[in-house]
């Protein structure tokens, strides 16, 4: 649990190194100088021209018009702030599930999202790991205002949604010299991204950067949910959105690994999730990095979408599980990864359910 992570140690857990291209060149992020290095090339990256190098295709001078939502369907906006904050991964200080401390330094330099008010009048709330979950039904079209309030990296960040549909100019990925304008929010700018729910757009996605530097900061936290119901679906009694994901050395800076649930690592500082016997429980469970999880709930079964009953599914990245089931279980009950390394390194959580 304490163990110190050298470089040979986080490669042991970490699997493959995390690779980030960025300006033409490769970076092998082993250690924090290589985190460094890649942070510096991203900054530097300009806003994409077209250069001879990266032929015109015909599609690339396609014009795209803005999408309004079906006849009865809304428009549901969002006023969203990309911004880095110090982020403590462990705020008790204390591993329950364990039952001792968390030693050693727990804060880093997150990249988050942070939900503001109409017009980015005032903020909301504080910047989350996730971000703010983003709900729609079908014939709505989200409307997502996306500032890059950032004043530490100095890069370029975008929204990019899973599920939904768009146009390239709303993909917002960075794609080199063939980028369009939502692929490319430079520090102090604003985007309006504009996306539609259609009837394929049901189920549970992410959303994530797919800037310059997305490789790196993904794995920083700049990743949330996005929901679409069938119009006038009912919600779940209780809805629970969670992310398994690695806090690596050479991104954090710190001296051990963090297997994490929504940047918060070990029952009591990952979410507790709180139901009634009788409830609607969902739990929406996503991988947010480079590797595979299996999610487990004790004490609850639930179906896959091929019918089969299950207890532990399997997930990678950026795929879902949805565990959802009728409660009637009362009691503490533990939520876990169960690759051992990630369960015993904080990837776990309670859920407590009242008679
Ligand atoms: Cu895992």
């Amino acid at each position: 649990m304490s163990r110190g992570m050298d470089r040979r140690g986080f490669l042991g857990v970490g699997g493959a190194a995390l690779i980030a291209t960025i300006g033409g060149r490769a970076v092998e992020l082993r250690t924090p100088m290589d985190v460094a290095e890649a942070d510096a090339a991203s900054a530097a990256v300009k806003r994409p021209m077209s250069r001879r190098r990266s032929p015109r295709d015909a599609v690339d001078a396609l014009t795209f018009g803005t999408p309004e939502p079906q006849p009865g369907g809304q428009v549901r906006e969002h006023w969203i702030e990309a911004k880095s904050l110090s982020w403590d991964v462990a705020p008790t200080g204390w591993d329950a599930l364990m039952n001792m401390p968390i030693s050693g330094r727990r804060t880093f330099r997150a990249f988050a999202y942070r939900p503001w008010s109409d017009g980015f009048a005032s903020p909301t709330g504080p910047a989350t790991i996730p971000g703010p979950t983003i709900e729609a039904e079908v014939g709505d079209v989200v409307r997502m205002h996306l500032r890059n309030g950032d004043e530490h990296f100095g890069q370029a960040v975008t929204m990019h949604p899973h599920g939904l549909r768009y146009t390239p100019d709303y993909d917002g990925v960075y794609l080199g010299a063939y980028t369009r304008v939502g692929g490319f929010i430079a520090p102090g700018e604003e985007f309006t991204y504009t996306w539609e729910a259609t009837p394929d757009s049901v189920g549970v996605w992410p959303y994530h950067d797919h800037g310059p530097n997305h490789a790196l900061n993904m794995h920083r936290g700049l990743f949330g949910t996005i929901i679409v119901r069938e119009r006038g679906a009912r919600r779940p009694d209780v809805e629970t959105a969670l992310f398994l994901h690695e806090l690596a050395p050479p991104v954090t800076r710190l001296r051990r690994s963090f297997e994490c649930v929504n940047g918060r690592v070990a029952a009591g500082n990952t979410p507790t999730v709180r139901a009634k016997v009788g409830q609607d429980v969902a739990f929406h469970v996503q991988g947010a990095d480079d590797m595979l999880h299996a999610f487990h709930v004790h004490g609850h079964r639930w179906q896959t979408p091929q019918g089969q009953f299950t207890d532990n599914q399997l997930l990678g990245p950026e795929t879902l599980v949805t565990a959802r089931w009728t409660e009637d279980n009362p009691g503490r009950w533990l939520y876990h990864c169960h690759v051992l390394a990630h369960m015993q390194a904080g990837m776990n959580g309670w859920y407590l359910v009242d008679p």
